[in-house]
């Protein structure tokens, strides 16, 4: 008996199965029905009586050993062959993971800004919290001008004779790049402006804003005119046409709104511009010469064009977005239907 103990102890030491059905053959080897294990157990029975607790318990711990050496062997086996199978099927599809999408008014802002940066404008980006005098006074808003209202603007401090304020128009930032640079300036100014005014499905009192300023010797109206046919026809296809209408900004003269031909009914006539066959997209006007001097630029030498526009508000048509108050609610249903090819 103890020679046969020793040689299953020698084989449990060297067993390094490859293969489950090694773990079986072993497994029969030692506990099947003419296993050498199951044969010491029926020698066992002629055993001394005063020999038998010593031999029990030493059979015992070694047919657990056994037992236990077939059960671990078995389960790092399956566990090998189950990760094996999961890298083998390089066809397999990937599991669906939620990629998330562009916020549409991120997706028209960067289409904007890709259009004028193609016709050779620069970003430039100013602070939010602004004062009086980059908001208004440089700008040409007389001192009772209705916008310096606290009904249509944020103050945060009033206690000064150069008010701190939430910017209702990024133009603020076009007087800071007149400030400190030499013409020729080709700037789009794009950012958040703030408006107090109750929020409606046409109106916001957070919205987003691309202004542009172009100053230089011999600007012209006709220049103006042809910067806004360029970016019209690349937003809203290359048949779109474009109208101007006389209008009155504090810091253009002269001024204009700008109309393009619709987009969905091509000009006949449809719901979406109200059968005008027309839709408002912008401003424009040249820079009234006041707004240049106030910055420190010679307005005999220099004359210039300035736009803006809202990013919200382009969207809109591009898309048929009918309420304001959708792009700020992040429901994902409205979010993900939106792509740029
Ligand atoms: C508009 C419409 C027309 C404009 C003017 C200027 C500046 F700083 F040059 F005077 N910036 N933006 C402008 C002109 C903005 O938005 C509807």
């Amino acid at each position: 008996m103890r020679k046969t103990i020793d040689h299953i102890l020698q084989q449990l030491e060297g067993f390094r199965p490859g293969t489950l059905s090694q773990v079986e053959e072993f497994r029969v080897q030692m506990l099947g029905k003419k296993g050498m294990l199951t044969r010491l157990f029926e020698d066992f029975k002629n055993v001394e009586p005063e020999q038998k607790r010593e031999w029990g318990q030493l059979l015992n711990q070694l047919k657990t050993k056994v037992q236990e050496a077939v059960k671990t062997h078995k389960a790092q086996l399956e566990q090998k062959q189950e990760g094996a199978a999961a890298t083998d099927d390089l066809t397999k599809p990937a599991s669906f993971t939620h990629a998330g999408s562009r916020h549409p008014v991120s997706l028209v802002l960067r289409e904007i800004l890709d259009i004028y940066a193609s016709m050779g404008f620069a970003i430039a980006e100013g602070p939010e919290i602004e004062d009086d005098r980059h908001v208004f006074s440089a700008l040409n808003f007389a001192p009772d001008h209705p916008a310096r209202d606290m009904q249509d603007t944020f103050f945060i401090n009033t206690n000064t004779d150069n008010p701190i304020l939430l910017r209702t128009h990024t133009s603020s930032v076009q007087v800071r790049t007149m400030e400190t640079k030499i013409p020729p300036i080709r700037v789009v100014c794009p950012g958040r402006v703030f408006r107090n005014e109750a929020i409606s499905a046409r109106a916001h009192c957070i919205f987003h804003q691309v202004e542009g300023l172009y100053i230089d010797k011999n600007v012209s109206f006709a220049d103006l005119k042809q910067a806004i046919l360029l970016f019209a026809r690349r937003m809203f296809g290359s048949s779109a046409r474009i109208r101007l209408r006389p209008s009155y900004f504090p810091f253009t003269e002269p001024s204009a709104e700008v109309d393009v031909s619709c987009n969905i009914c091509g000009g006949q006539g449809c719901n979406v511009c109200k059968n005008t066959g027309w839709l408002e997209i912008m401003g424009a006007g040249m820079v009234d010469p006041s707004v240049l001097e106030a910055s420190g630029i010679d307005s005999q030498k220099y004359s210039g064009y300035a736009f803006g526009m809202g990013v919200e508000r382009i969207a809109m048509l591009k898309w048929q977005i009918k309420d304001l108050r959708l792009y700020f609610e992040n429901d994902v249903k409205f979010l993900e239907q939106f792509f740029l090819w």
